[in-house]
């Protein structure tokens, strides 16, 4: 660790915490702070995972905290704008209006919905405060990643991950939609690693990215074009006898799956995939090479068949025998709330109703006995983030009560009758797993929030104490952090134990299913044998597919406003955009509206797809969610963000 600045004048300290952000690798942040104010932010050298560094988005984090746009007073709606006011009078107003309608139309009529803006454990105290003061309707489905859960858990009967070192002793490893130095930056040395021992490394995805650079083969198949690749390479191995013999000992299904895969010859399976035969054998010739890890991003699975995509990945990793073994498995997600004692909860079990977060904004338009009358709405920007932003925006400008927590006047904080200013991730005072490692960390405020600014927890509390839940929202942070880590803390990961820096989850494997043993009903995996092979393509009137996508510059929806300023970019492969020029503004319309973007041109993309960035906001004219329809994929409730057939066409003359 670099030494504090010291010197006349200058006090520095260095204080630890935790990046809360939705993201997998829950890093460890060295915040340095002089005089009260946070000067420069770096990655824990001490954390296995964090390594010392911090990612683009969150080492420029300390422009959003110090921006001006910051709220720091309660927000109240006037008319077309807002006037600050005191937290009594926010509050007490709330309280009131909350009690009201819950006495007259039953808690199904208000809505609480949270998505990613914070990953913290004790984010859940919100929605436990809801559930106590209702039930109140809550979302199902996750746009997030609900497609592959649902996947995996119906063809493992669990979902975690192999040790996120794991790769070190692959020979092979597989990045089936991952962009590794957008989405997943700390796993980047750990595959460096690996391939300096002498690993392939495979990129699978229909757009090329750094990632592909990084990687020994690059296979760009059509979008959504994965079931078909996967089943073409499952029959070249079954051809090539290169599967697992003993297979049949843990997969069910195994000769409806084989019957799958020699459906069709590994020339159709590549056409149908969009790629050459070529490419196609040279994957299945890699990923024969044991052991070989397949790490599954989770893009592909927000299509409409994306639980079936991914529940074929599974079944790759499966019958090629790399399920269970040091170097192996199916990465997807790992179990980042597995050492958390959350049982103080009871969410879906007990809730009244629930809306599909794919579909938020009709579900709430259609909501009847009772309609939804009033919505929370914290660590989630819904205007900009779900499908269909303009009925968001409709559903929820209508209602006659929207509170929304935030730091920022975002798209969503705009409709409300309230904003409630919130702490930022340096001023976080909670706990983390990760949905990439199994490490856990205590985020603590490096500095205090403003005054006129609360955390969730506190201002939960606040509204507990209004509406006669104060007793059971009365203990502090500490007491709730101690809770949740009940199950852990004498396996070495209490608040103490936490508080001396990152502990890896005692309860996590290291390796999944080492006895190839399965949490399913038969014990053994439920390979996948029915699937949809109709790829998502663009109509002969809109040939091409959106697809929005991370990007290193922000954080989902969380942008500086300067960088808001203009036209969206849209990247196309030159003949995707016949008769335009890079630079060119052009209409990008979909079935169900148009925005103005601007081209840029890059040959290397596949010519049947539009790339935006995600989380371009509906206030600058620049949100790519306004052109997508609210549908749920095939099962777990994930939205189909990326099969949305578009079209460029010129400007209006004036
Ligand atoms: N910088 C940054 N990092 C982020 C986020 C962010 O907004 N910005 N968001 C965070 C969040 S909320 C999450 S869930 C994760 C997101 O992580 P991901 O969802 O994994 O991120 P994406 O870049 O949207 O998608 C990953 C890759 O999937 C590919 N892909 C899309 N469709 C297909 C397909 O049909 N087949 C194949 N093979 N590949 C496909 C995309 O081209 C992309 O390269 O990252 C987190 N990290
Ligand atoms: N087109 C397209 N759309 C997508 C995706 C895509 O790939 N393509 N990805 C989807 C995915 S994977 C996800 S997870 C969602 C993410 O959707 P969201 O989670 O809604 O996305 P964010 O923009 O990160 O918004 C979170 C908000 O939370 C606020 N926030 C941050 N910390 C806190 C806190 O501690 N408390 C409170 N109350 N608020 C806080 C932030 O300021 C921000 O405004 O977006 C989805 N939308
Ligand atoms: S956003 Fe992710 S990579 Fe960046 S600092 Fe936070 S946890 Fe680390
Ligand atoms: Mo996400």
């Amino acid at each position: 660790m670099s030494p504090p600045h010291t010197g006349p004048g200058f006090a520095a300290e260095q204080r630890i915490t935790a990046c809360n952000r939705d993201c997998p690798d829950a890093c460890g942040i060295v915040a340095t702070v002089e005089e009260g104010r946070i000067t420069r932010l770096a990655g824990d050298p001490d954390h296995p995972v964090t390594q010392g560094f911090l990612c683009h988005r969150t080492s420029r984090f300390l422009e959003r905290q110090y921006a001006p746009d910051r709220l720091i007073s309660p927000l109240r709606r006037d008319g077309e704008g807002f006037v600050p006011v005191s937290w009594d009078e926010a509050l007490d107003d709330i309280a009131r209006r909350l009690l009201a309608i819950r006495a007259e139309s039953g808690p199904a009529a208000i809505l609480a919905y949270r998505c990613g803006g914070s990953m913290g454990i004790l984010k859940g105290v919100v929605d436990y405060f809801f559930e106590r003061f209702g039930p109140v309707t809550v979302k199902s489905g996750d746009v997030c990643t609900g497609a592959g859960d649902a996947a995996q858990m119906t063809d493992f009967g669990d979902e975690d991950s192999h040790d996120f070192f794991d790769p070190t002793r692959s020979r092979t490893i597989i990045l089936w939609g991952k962009n590794l130095h957008v989405s997943s930056v700390h796993l980047i040395p750990v595959l460096l690693e690996a391939r300096s021992r002498g690993a392939r490394l495979v990129s699978v995805d229909p757009v090329r990215h750094k990632t592909a650079a990084l990687c020994d083969l690059f296979v760009q198949p059509r979008p959504g074009g994965d079931i078909a690749l996967a089943l073409g390479v499952a029959r070249r191995m079954f051809d090539a006898g290169t599967t697992d013999p003993r297979a049949t000992d843990y997969c069910d299904h195994l000769d409806e799956f084989l019957a799958l895969a020699r459906s069709r010859s590994v020339e159709t399976w590549a056409d149908l995939a969009g790629v050459p035969l070529a490419s196609l054998e040279a994957l299945a010739d890699a990923y024969a090479i044991r052991p070989a890890a397949l790490h599954i991003g989770w893009g592909l699975q927000r299509r409409r068949h994306g639980s079936a995509t991914v529940r074929v990945l599974d079944a790759l990793g499966a019958i090629s025998g790399n399920l269970g073994i040091p170097g192996g498995g199916v990465s997807y997600y790992t179990k980042r709330r597995g050492a958390f004692d959350l049982s103080f909860a009871r969410r879906d079990e007990v809730a009244p109703r629930l809306l599909p977060e794919a579909r938020l904004g009709r579900a709430i338009l259609e909501a009847r006995d009772p309609p939804i009358r009033a919505v929370w709405i914290s660590s989630a920007n819904p205007v900009a983030m779900l499908p269909e932003s303009r009925t968001v925006a409709a559903a929820l400008a209508g209602r006659e009560l929207t509170v929304v927590v935030d730091s920022f006047l975002t798209d969503t904080a705009r409709l409300a009758h309230y904003v409630l200013p919130t702490t930022t991730l340096l001023e976080e005072d909670d706990l983390l797993g990760a949905y990439g490692h199994h490490w856990l960390v205590e985020s603590r405020p490096v500095v205090p929030p403003p005054p006129g600014v609360k955390s969730d927890l506190d201002i939960i509390r606040a509204l507990a104490d209004r509406t006669g839940l104060g007793d059971a929202f009365a203990d502090d942070v500490d007491t709730w952090k101690r809770r949740v880590l009940s199950k852990v803390a004498d396996r070495g990961a209490s608040l103490d134990d936490l508080r001396r820096g990152p502990v890896r989850n005692p309860l996590a494997p290291t390796l999944m299913y080492p006895e190839r043993v399965f949490p399913t009903p038969t014990g053994k995996v439920n390979l996948v044998h029915d699937v949809p092979l109709d790829a998502p393509r663009g109509t002969a009137l809109r040939p091409l597919l959106l697809m929005a996508l991370a990007t290193e510059r922000a954080q989902g929806s969380q942008w500086l406003p300067a960088q808001q300023e203009g036209p969206a970019t849209a990247t196309v492969h030159p003949a995707a955009a016949a008769g335009f020029a890079a630079g060119d503004l052009a209409r990008l319309e979909s079935e169900i509206a148009e925005i103005v973007v601007r081209l840029a041109f890059d040959p290397r993309q596949r010519p049947d797809v539009v790339l935006m960035e995600k989380g371009g906001w509906l206030s600058a004219g620049r949100c790519a969610n306004a052109l997508i329809r609210g549908e749920e994929t095939d099962a777990g409730g994930c939205a189909v963000y990326h099969d949305t057939p578009v079209r460029l066409l010129p400007m209006v003359p004036d």
